[in-house]
């Protein structure tokens, strides 16, 4: 039998060139090599509020964005999180054997809760609510960008802490990380991750920004006072478009060395815009043909939360019956 891969993205936002490279791209390229399972995390944009009318387009939005990129319903599923009840059950059971302490320690959770006066409990238990999705499809392998890798090490330790407590029941899943692309960081501040919630309007190049929308962006991105790109000096600015550029490209760091060494600003960034204007150009008309029939959406996402149910429904089974909580005999 194939390993399983799951991954998920919240649907909080635009979808930007970081989560593609961090995820999506990845995905789409080992898809066939497993069965597949990618989420549309709706539970977990909610633990900071969304407008509901936002969230409803933002879901479909999403969705429609996977397969655009390449995933392909036809052997993946594409599962909205809140479709499948027992990704909240197994959560709440899964809750129950996780101490505080852990939650508490996770960087995520330290930065948004430094944000806010008051912070909401969903916030705290957003990682174990990560730790059920993945485990819930005993998902072996986990592509990730490198700011979930923390939430990938407690789903590891709280799945060895249950299969301690109450016997082996899960399989430790993997995170896999992109070898380039790990971890874009922002246009506008390249010493902060690119991320869908950052207000800056140069911060992200959003997947669906039209053409001179990107050039626009890029051409503006923060480097440094050098005039050209000297691999002996990189700043932060100027090591990030050259990522994003060996990321589309696939090229080697040979490659980026001898074609960039030396090159003016200026110009670095002309390649660049080109190569993700390029690069996003089939992943736009993708997503027109796609959004130009909404039922085909739905029946992909309706199909594919019939497929994964019965896994889902036979891990909270196990579980419940490994801790004892009533079931029917
Ligand atoms: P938010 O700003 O709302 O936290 P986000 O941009 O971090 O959103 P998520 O939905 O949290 O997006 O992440 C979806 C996927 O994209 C995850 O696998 C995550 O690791 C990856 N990812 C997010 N930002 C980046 C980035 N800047 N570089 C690489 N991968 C990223
Ligand atoms: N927390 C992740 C999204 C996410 C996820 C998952 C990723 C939720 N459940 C399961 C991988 C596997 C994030 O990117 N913020």
């Amino acid at each position: 039998m194939k390993k399983r891969v799951l991954s998920g993205v919240q649907p909080s936002g635009n979808l930007h060139i970081g989560n593609y490279l961090g995820a999506l791209k990845n995905w789409v390229e080992i898809q066939y090599d497993y069965e597949s399972i990618f989420c549309i995390v709706d539970l977990h944009a909610i633990t900071v509020y969304q407008k509901p009318e936002e969230l409803r387009n933002n879901i479909r939005t999403l969705a429609a964005l996977f397969l655009a990129c390449g995933v392909d319903p036809k052997h993946s599923a594409v599962v909205v999180q809140s479709t499948v009840k027992q990704h909240a059950e197994l959560a709440w059971l899964l809750t129950c054997v996780t101490p505080v302490g852990w939650l508490e320690r996770m960087t995520q959770y330290k930065a948004k809760a430094a944000l806010q006066e008051t912070i909401g409990d969903g916030i705290l238990q957003y990682p174990v609510l990560m730790a059920a999705d993945i485990l819930l499809y005993q998902a072996h392998v986990v592509p990730v960008g490198d700011d979930q890798a923390q939430h990938l090490e407690l789903t590891r330790d709280i799945a060895q802490r249950f299969n301690s407590l109450y016997g082996e029941t899960f399989v430790m899943p993997e995170t896999k990380l992109p070898a380039v692309g790990a971890r874009i960081m922002g246009l506008d501040e390249p010493d902060k991750k690119m991320s869908k919630s950052a207000t800056g309007a140069g911060h992200a190049v959003a997947l669906l920004d039209p053409p001179e929308v990107i050039r626009k962006k890029i051409m503006r991105a923060t480097t440094d006072s050098n005039p050209a790109v000297d691999f002996a000096a990189l700043g932060a600015g100027v090591r990030n478009l050259l990522t994003i550029y060996q990321a589309f490209a696939g090229c080697t760091d040979e490659q980026i060395r001898s074609r960039f060494e030396g090159m003016r600003y200026g110009d670095l960034k002309k390649q660049v815009a080109e190569i993700v204007v390029e690069s996003l150009a089939p992943i736009q008309q993708r997503y027109r043909e796609i959004t130009a029939s909404p039922e085909y959406l739905d029946a992909v996402l309706e199909e594919s939360a019939a497929r994964v149910r019965p896994v889902a429904e036979a891990t909270v089974a196990l579980v419940k019956d490994r801790m004892g909580v009533y079931s029917r005999r």
